[in-house]
């Protein structure tokens, strides 16, 4: 009996994942999956795994299922049998890794926030758009625009079904720091991760607001907050776990607990945004509402399978909002999994930004997000945090 063509015959895409910690968890978790649930025009070979422990990456490398582990990135970028360079690691080697690796000839996933600061944001998506002329691509893991529920919110956004877009409204609670004895993990501190909540969830929700209404801050006014100033110094873990805990020696907070800002669009909205680690109770609570002049919808990440539209053309007597439960096969995504209302879950975003990247490389189409909307994050991210240090004086975001 002949088999028919399967994944095994399609044409491999050599994967090297740098950092094997919690993104390194999900993303592996991806490429493991993606072409096993989606019909994908290339095969992902998961080659190399990558990380500065040995021991930490021998282990990984067995329990991710990666074929071979190293501990030199700049080796891994090198190989032959290397395509596609996933970057997880903290935000301060997101620029060297990535600059590198385009240089090399590789595609690039970087996760977010794109860098730690600006100016090496404009250099990655300066480097990536040379790139693309030699067909190298790049792009941003901003996992949650592959929430199937925030990809159909974006659909009704673009086909007008909310009208003109007037109030966007974005929150990205948790609360996994509250404990004053939680350890100084890399998160906490400047140099590793750029900033604070701002930078690791704030860029999700700036990113989701310009995606789904397809507008763009123009401004903002900002503050931030740090409320435990210091916590104690303990053994590096993945940035969630409580290590540690038993030391005595206290480090200083060097980035901020919470952000709060509020901006406007170049569509004309009004845009108002809550990024904190101190929101007691709430673990992941991502959520956004859009308000226009014909509707509005809303979504909560603690229920991510739902999108609640409301539909204001409807008489008021009957008007209210609709809970749409986006596990259908028309919904985004949701032809390769499950049948109608079993819902997906946080792993799944990931599995799909997988999905999309190598449909991209595969038919040379630049992947979204680009480095140059990654770009676009860090422009609002440092005018908030401009606007921050001037006492929420309005700030433009620069072009
Ligand atoms: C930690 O706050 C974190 O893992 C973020 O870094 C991720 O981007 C977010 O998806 C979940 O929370």
């Amino acid at each position: 009996m002949t088999d028919t063509p399967t994944a095994d015959t399609k044409r491999p895409l050599g994967v090297a994942l740098i950092g094997y910690a919690f993104m390194g968890g999900t993303h592996s978790q991806a490429w493991r999956t993606a072409h096993r649930v989606f019909d994908l025009p290339l095969e992902p070979e998961m080659r190399v795994i990558c990380g500065r422990s040995p021991e930490g990456t021998r282990e990984a490398a067995s329990r991710l299922g990666w074929r071979e582990w190293a501990t030199d990135w700049r080796e891994v970028i090198a190989r032959d049998d290397v395509d596609l360079v996933d970057i997880c690691t903290p935000g301060d080697s997101h620029a060297e890794i990535a600059l590198a690796a385009l240089a090399a000839g590789k595609h690039v996933l970087c996760e977010k926030p794109l860098a730690n600061t600006l100016d090496e944001a404009r250099d990655m998506a300066a480097a990536a758009a040379e790139a693309a002329t030699r067909g190298v691509l790049a792009s941003v893991g901003f996992n949650y625009r592959r929430v199937p529920a925030l990809a159909l919110a974006q659909r009704l956004v673009a086909d007008g079904t909310l009208g003109d877009v007037r109030h966007i409204r974005a929150q990205y609670l948790q609360d996994w720091i509250v404990d004053p004895d939680f350890p100084l993990v890399w998160r906490l501190q400047k140099d590793k991760a750029g900033s604070g909540a701002l930078g690791d969830l704030g860029a999700h929700i700036i990113d989701l607001a310009q995606f789904v209404s397809g507008q763009r801050l123009t401004g903002v006014s900002a503050t931030t907050e740090t409320f435990i100033k210091e916590r104690p110094v303990a053994a590096q873990s993945s940035g969630l776990a409580a290590s540690g805990g038993e030391a005595s020696e206290r480090g200083e907070v060097t980035v901020d607990d919470a952000a709060v800002f509020f901006g406007r669009t170049d569509g004309g909205a009004l845009a108002t945004f809550e990024a904190t680690r101190f929101a007691t109770g709430r673990k992941n609570a991502m959520r956004l509402e859009v308000n226009g002049s014909a509707g509005s919808l809303y979504f909560d990440f603690e229920s991510m399978n739902e999108l609640h539209v409301y539909d204001g053309t409807v008489p008021a007597a009957q008007a209210g909002f609709r809970r749409i439960y986006v596990t259908e096969p028309d919904h985004p995504y949701l032809d390769g999994w499950w049948p109608p209302g079993h819902g997906l879950g946080y792993e799944h975003t990931f599995t799909h930004q997988v999905a999309d990247l190598v449909r991209d490389v595969a038919a040379r189409r630049q992947p979204t997000p680009s480095f140059s909307e990654g770009l676009a994050v860090q422009q609002v991210l440092d005018a908030v945090t401009r606007s921050a240090e001037k006492s929420s004086c309005w700030t433009e975001v620069a072009g």
